[in-house]
């Protein structure tokens, strides 16, 4: 046999296969069947649920998905708004209402909330930890996104995505792969590349860049009154934030600046001195040096490039006395000075 056929075969091959698992899963769901896919709301698990609610249409009585939890990142609260897309928020009640229970993008040990479910289908890319106590279970940990997954039933349903629906898994893969830096399988640019002409790449991009909120333009106007810059770091001291969220916001956009290769950005959050610190990844360590500064005051830690640390404030004043704007601000930039030998 020439190798070509042989390539051919096997490609044959995992075609049946996706066509097989799709019959199995369809096997599991009745035209009498309400079905609820529950989810924990991030844009991969998002995308996976609208595949599975496409790939019930006309197939089963009707399909909803219900999140266990509000959610709250801002880009994700774009994406429904701009997507249209038809989500709610799962009471403890629900479990009973619903003929079947699907599960996307996590397992049911993952969340308590979950394990309260007796689900038909699972479909994950988690490392399984735990069995899956569901008649239809699909965990591939190799997989970039659940929404590569998705995409592979899609096609072997033969079902062109919606302009919404493929906007969404493109989201999920991006996000998930962050844009293919980290765990990315073929398969994962492959669907990728299949969503792609669906998509709409003007909302895509809206959502990409929905960050902030108008009040927190607020925050940004002190950051940039606030900022002082050190060699190649710049700090900013927020006082009280609303959230820590936005410490990383401003951290990352302060990171944009050419000449800065290290942003440092702190504010008091539920009684905490809250350090967030990002650099450009080179021949840096981050996590290291918060480790080294803050580590015996309170948690800090991270990776290269991101670090956090956490000092609750009384352990801080025990440190520096009184606590002021200026006294606290005057801390971090000692402790994180370009100057200071570790
Ligand atoms: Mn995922």
């Amino acid at each position: 046999m020439k190798q070509t056929e042989l390539v051919q075969q096997i490609h044959a091959l995992k075609r049946k296969s996706w066509e097989t698992q799709l019959d199995e899963f369809y096997s599991f769901f009745a035209s009498k069947d309400s079905v609820l896919v529950t989810i924990d709301p991030d844009p991969d698990a998002i995308g996976s649920a609208l595949a599975v609610k496409r790939l019930l249409w006309h197939k089963v009585a009707s399909t909803s998905i219900g999140m266990i939890r509000p959610i709250r990142r801002l880009n994700n609260l774009a994406m429904v708004r701009l997507l249209r897309l038809p989500l709610f928020l799962l009471k403890t009640s629900d479990a009973r209402k619903s003929d079947k229970v699907v599960l996307v993008d996590a397992q049911p040990c993952h969340n308590d909330l979950f394990n309260r479910f007796h689900y038909t289908a699972v479909i994950d890319h988690h490392p399984q930890t735990e069995t899956v106590n569901a008649p239809f279970c699909d965990v591939r940990p190799e997989y970039g996104s659940t929404s590569t997954i998705m995409t592979q039933y899609l096609g072997a349903a033969k079902i062109k995505p919606s302009q919404a629906l493929a906007t969404a898994l493109l989201y999920g893969i991006k996000t998930d792969t962050r844009n293919f830096e980290r765990h990315t399988l073929v398969e994962d640019i492959e669907a990728f590349r299949r969503l792609f002409e669906y998509a709409d790449h003007n909302t895509l991009r809206k959502i990409e860049i929905s960050d902030l909120s108008l009040s927190d333009t607020k925050i940004f106007h002190k950051a940039l009154e606030r900022k002082h810059v050190v060699k190649d770091r710049i700090f900013v001291y927020l006082d009280q934030t609303p959230s820590s969220d936005i410490l990383v916001e401003v951290a990352e956009f302060m990171l944009k600046i050419r000449d800065i290769s290290w942003s440092i950005v702190s504010g008091i959050y539920h009684d905490n001195l809250i350090i967030v610190v990002r650099n450009n990844g080179n021949r840096k360590d981050a996590g290291r040096l918060v480790r080294r500064a803050f580590g015996p005051l309170g948690c800090a830690g991270g990776h290269q490039a991101m670090a956090r640390a956490e000092i609750p404030l009384n352990r801080l004043s025990e440190l520096i006395g009184t606590l002021s704007s200026t006294s606290i601000e005057r801390f971090v930039q000692q402790s994180l000075s370009p100057f200071r030998k570790y």
